[in-house]
């Protein structure tokens, strides 16, 4: 395992699982786990710490409403932590849609990020696990540059080069 994935509750796992396609396609092993900062501290701190013991190199955290989760799991670690605020599907959030979340993870105290993407965006936080991973491994960094190589002839090809209208 490279990368652990954390979330708060099942409820998270739709939009977590976004994750999963991005770093299989890269061929990054990973486990998830679904523990959450204010229910489950004690079993949290337990699995931190036995994820960093067998190897894990970069955390993935998503929660949702008073997201403490992602800067929780900062506290007890030195890994890098990528934050996927995600918007409470049980609507207790009372429409805000997400910005309850992403403002807790982003605004962590100096001294102790979390890298936080965009609200539900667990596709992105597994990219961003991805770069972090290939400054160590030459293999991930090749596949990576002929990832975004393609995605660069996708975008030009796709209208770059002009479009009638
Ligand atoms: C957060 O509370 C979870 O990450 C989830 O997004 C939200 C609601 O949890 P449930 O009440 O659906 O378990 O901790």
């Amino acid at each position: 395992m490279k990368v652990a994935v954390f979330f708060g509750s099942k409820s998270d796992t739709e939009t977590m699982k976004k994750a999963a396609p991005v770093l299989d396609e890269f061929g990054v092993a990973y486990e998830a786990f679904i523990l959450s900062a204010h229910r489950a501290g004690e079993a949290l701190r337990n699995t931190v710490a036995r994820v960093e013991k067998d190897g894990c190199e970069v955390i993935i955290a998503g929660a949702g409403l008073s997201a403490a989760l992602p800067g929780v799991i900062a506290s007890e670690t030195i890994l890098p932590v990528i934050g996927v605020p995600l918007e409470c599907v049980s609507g207790v959030s009372n429409g805000l849609a997400g910005m309850d979340a992403l403002l807790s993870i982003v605004q962590m105290p100096p001294k102790i990020p979390v890298a936080t993407v965009g609200i539900g965006n667990a596709a992105n936080a597994a990219y961003l696990a991805v770069e972090i991973l290939a400054v160590k491994y030459p293999e991930l960094r090749a596949k990576l540059a002929d990832f975004r190589k393609k995605m660069t002839e996708d975008a030009v090809a796709n209208g770059g080069t002009g479009v009638e209208l």
